[in-house]
């Protein structure tokens, strides 16, 4: 019921319909050629904002600070060391020069999106509030805009009062995300003829494009909507609709007359049918017609408004056993979720740059986008009509629900826009919301209260599904579930969509990646009569941390290839599995989140620079039809290890390439390495990398392939005994309690995980690897955010009670530099709603601790302590400069004095 608004108009007339012309490949007469359209401007440049309240706009005791749109007030305190960020009030305010002319016009502004509730004043007038930050939304201006005579524009000034302060009425009320501030997408004037399409139903197109029925010999296509004509004179009308193809061909076109009525409003529907042999919309071939829709004023003949839509022919349908259905044809859903924001722009992105992701995702070989948690910028859904990616588009509501009528009514008002603003995107086949609610119940463990609070969510859910249906019975509807099958079943919300989406997680935030397999079978088994979509899977992925026997939740890019993998094989052996949308295509902010990159979450496949990690390629061998040969953890182009062969020539590890050949050759500096079979798109070889500069090539072994990958690594290769002569010891980085390698990409330095000391190299004496008390998930080391440096990866990890450290180089002058940081403490981190485990987070005891530090028996710290320079999570570093000499090498004793000895990293650099 898509209409059901159009009628709130002041005046009411029944338009009367005269007469209707259907005419197949009509040609119209040239004086429509250059109809009047009506003008839409952007109104981005030269505001002011300023962060705080503000009594009224002109007050001058307040500063002005020149921004232009989009723009957040968030960019970049959600990067810093101190938790939270700002969540308030914002102003901004603008001079408007509006052109005289348009006094014979109907004026709208027009917002693609404010974040969260957002007042609009002219001329210091209220116009309009609108809440909720991710939907568009407009107002009709005409009453509080002042034009003055003659040519020329007249200055007119805009404010606008945004508030993005937490909300228990507004969603989202908490997530895994950044609720940026701001006016973070474009803003228009629009100025129309006083006839025109509806421009008051929820900031839609308000013509409405479908196909009623679409077959590869034929299509019917039903255009629906209203027009005002806000002239004090009735008037003689014609709507007319043409479609064209690709080319600007106009191949049908449709003519209804209408004579309206002063100040009226009237709703039209017009049928095109027998649209013979239409070019089917679909990934491979995305054909997408244009629907221009028109209003011809019968006594002038001129037209005075138009709209133009996107329109494609397909057809699909999901199926609990077999899976997804494109036009008649079978197709897995394969693609991602995708967030809205940049690093350092938070969600005040550019339109290129909301593009290029969907681009990217295109060049991955996606044919399915997650668009979650909330809709988004324009753009996104116009650029997947055009590369063919079918899109699940959702409403904010994440993690809870208020229970109160404003919520719901709020709630409600979000999914009707939603649909209305997005109804006519072909791309578009699932309407989703409620992502993940039943995980936080606000009751704890109180049973009672619990259950009665499951039973207003499912309540609540089945009225925004009856809605959803209601406003669009063309598309799906999904609910992305959290990972506890039981009490999604319990409360019936299962039943509920017409798809289930799972959020699953098993291998990451829970211990055991079968667990995942066991799961889609479950489902099969017990819910057998629903088509399923896995919403979200993934892990966080360092790119900088790598370990070539990984653990989870270690953050390695390793981990996380072997959980995309494991997954994907998993989802594409079932055809019950419909569709996945992996969580997240791109690494996005969340502010409260800390870990190696403290405020990222790190599941992107693409980096937050978009740049691709391993498994981006690891997809994109999948589904591409053209040769992909990829070699992996190809910006890993810096490394550093200990010779593997005592001539201390090379270091062997290993390497995964990607690709859909069936046969790599490899090789390496010129000469070959032998050829390897791919198994299910990974081939895999371990390489000996020599000190310098390593060629490496991997080509297809089919010679009617020339699709093929370098990659120049370089690799510094440490001697096996710190006195090689063939490596002379120059410099060593060593991250203590890790396993891992990890790459400064800023300092271009390579720290080693660590060793234990055996003579003539290099390692720790004594002591254990530390372990965050009661987490179970992390498998060493500490999550939080270490104030004071951007090394969050190496300080977060430490050796407790050693008692050396010991390096055997040789004679000389040299740097040693000791890095610490305090990880038990009682400092109480911040829960975090999407952290499954029940124990993580949880505060661990502070030890009191103090101990001396001697390089080369000189006591270069003395009681270093909990109650000096030891604080909690926060970084301190010593450097100092010791001299080897008799063939002694370096020592670093640790002496406790009260409590443990730790060390987090040592670096030791040769000086002459
Ligand atoms: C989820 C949430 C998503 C989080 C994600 C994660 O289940 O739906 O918002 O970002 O997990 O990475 O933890
Ligand atoms: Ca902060």
């Amino acid at each position: 019921m898509l209409y059901q608004n159009v009628f709130r108009k002041k005046t009411l007339f029944q338009a009367s319909l005269l007469t209707t012309i259907t005419c197949l490949l009509f040609i119209f007469s040239t004086t429509n050629l250059f109809g009047q359209q009506r003008i839409v401007k952007s109104i981005n440049t030269n505001w002011q904002f300023h962060k705080g309240e503000v009594a009224n706009a002109g007050d001058r005791s307040v500063s002005w600070e020149n921004v232009s749109i989009p723009h957040t007030w968030n960019a970049s305190d959600v990067m810093d060391d101190e938790p939270g960020y700002y969540r308030g009030v914002g102003w901004y305010k603008k001079t408007l020069f509006i052109d005289n002319s348009w006094k014979n016009k109907d004026v709208y502004i027009f917002f693609e999106a404010a974040n969260q509730i957002a007042d609009i004043f002219l001329n210091g007038k209220k116009v309009g509030s609108h809440i909720g930050g991710y939907n568009f939304f407009s107002f009709k201006i005409n009453d509080f805009i002042q034009l003055g005579e003659g040519a020329g524009v007249t200055a007119n000034e805009i404010t606008v009062r945004v508030d993005n302060t937490h909300n228990e009425n507004v969603a989202p009320l908490g997530a895994d995300f950044t609720f940026y501030g701001g006016i973070y997408r474009d803003v228009y004037l629009i100025a129309a003829d006083r006839i025109h399409f509806d421009l008051d139903n929820y900031a839609s197109k308000g013509v409405f494009v479908s196909t009623s029925f679409v077959s590869a010999d034929k299509a019917n296509v039903l255009i629906k909507g209203a027009f005002v004509n806000n002239n004090a004179k009735a008037k003689k009308l014609v709507v007319r609709s043409v479609i064209k193809d690709a080319e600007g061909k106009i191949i049908a076109s449709k003519e209804t007359a209408f004579k309206s009525n002063a100040a009226s409003s009237n709703s039209f529907e017009q049928r095109i049918d027998n649209i013979l042999q239409p070019k089917l919309w679909s990934p491979e071939r995305p054909y997408v017609y244009n629907v221009v829709s028109t209003i011809v004023d019968k006594e002038t003949n001129q037209q005075v408004d138009e709209v133009v839509n996107a329109l494609g022919f397909r057809w699909f349908s999901f199926d609990a056993n077999n899976g997804f259905f494109l036009n008649g044809k079978h197709l897995k859903l394969v693609g991602a979720n995708r967030h809205q924001d940049y690093p350092g722009m938070g969600n005040a992105i550019s339109d290129a740059m909301n593009i290029k992701d969907i681009e990217l995702m295109k060049q991955m070989g996606a044919n399915f986008i997650r668009i979650a948690h909330y809709p988004q910028d324009p753009t996104i859904l116009e650029t997947c009509d055009r590369l063919g990616i079918m899109a699940s588009v959702e409403i904010p509501i994440v993690n809870r629900i208020t229970e109160s009528e404003a919520f719901y009514n709020n709630c409600k008002q979000m999914m009707v826009e939603m649909i209305r603003q997005s109804y006519n995107h072909p791309s578009v086949i699932i309407w989703a919301y409620m992502n993940e609610v039943m995980i936080s119940p606000r009751y704890g463990d109180k049973t009672p209260e619990r259950d009665a609070y499951f039973k207003t969510l499912a309540n609540f859910a089945q009225q925004l599904e009856n809605l959803t249906r209601k406003e669009d019975s063309t598309r799906y509807t999904m609910i992305p579930f959290y990972g506890n099958f039981d009490v999604h079943y319990k409360y019936g919300l299962t039943k509920i969509p017409m798809v289930v989406g799972w959020n699953l997680y098993q291998g990451w935030y829970g211990a055991d990646i079968n667990g995942f397999d066991a799961f889609l079978e479950r489902h099969h088994k017990e819910v057998g009569d629903k088509p399923l979509i896995i919403s979200e899977y993934g892990a966080d992925v360092d790119a900088r941390l790598h370990d070539f026997t990984p653990t989870r939740f270690d953050k390695t890019a390793e981990y996380g290839n072997y959980y995309h993998q494991h997954y994907f094989k998993a989802m594409m052996d079932r055809s019950f599995v419909a569709g996945m949308a992996l969580w997240n295509f791109v690494e996005f902010n969340a502010e409260a989140r800390t870990e190696t990159n403290p405020h990222m979450n790190m599941k992107g496949i693409v980096s937050a620079a978009r740049e691709p990690k391993d498994v981006y390629w690891y997809y994109q061998a999948h589904l591409l039809q053209t040769p992909v040969i990829k070699i992996g953890a190809r910006n890993w182009t810096l490394r550093s290890a200990t010779a593997t062969d005592d001539n201390d020539s090379y270091c062997t590890q290993p390497v995964e390439i990607y690709t859909n050949q069936n046969e790599i050759e490899v090789l390496l500096n010129g000469k070959s390495l032998g050829k390897i079979k791919a198994d299910f798109g990974v081939a895999k070889i371990n390489v000996p990398f020599s000190n310098g500069n390593n060629k490496f090539e991997a080509i297809s072994v089919d010679k009617n392939v020339r699709e093929k990958d370098v990659v120049d690594f370089q690799f510094i290769l440490l001697p096996k005994k710190l006195n090689s002569t063939k490596v002379p010891f120059s410099d060593i980085h060593v991250s203590l309690g890790d396993e891992r390698f990890f790459t400064d990409t800023k300092e271009n330095i390579v720290w080693q995980p660590e060793q234990a000391y055996t003579p003539g190299s290099w390692g720790y004496i004594g002591g254990r690897i530390f372990k965050l008390k009661g987490n179970d998930r992390l498998p060493y080391g500490s999550d939080r955010n270490i104030i004071n440096t951007d090394l969050d990866a190496l300080y977060e990890t430490q050796r407790v009670g050693l008692e050396q450290f010991k390096l055997d180089v040789p004679d000389g002058a040299y740097e040693v530099t000791l890095h610490f940081a305090e990880l038990s403490t009682d400092k109480q981190a911040e829960k975090l709603v999407y952290n499954l485990d029940k124990n993580a987070g949880e505060a661990a005891t502070a030890e009191q601790r103090s101990f001396d530090v001697f390089v080369n028996n000189i006591p270069v710290i003395n009681g270093l302590s909990n109650t000096n320079y030891l604080l909690p999570v926060t970084a301190y570093s010593v450097k100092t400069k010791i001299s080897a000499n008799n063939n002694e090498g370096i020592t670093v004793s640790f002496k406790a004095l009260k409590g443990e000895t730790i060390l987090n990293g040592i670096e030791v650099r040769r000086v002459y």
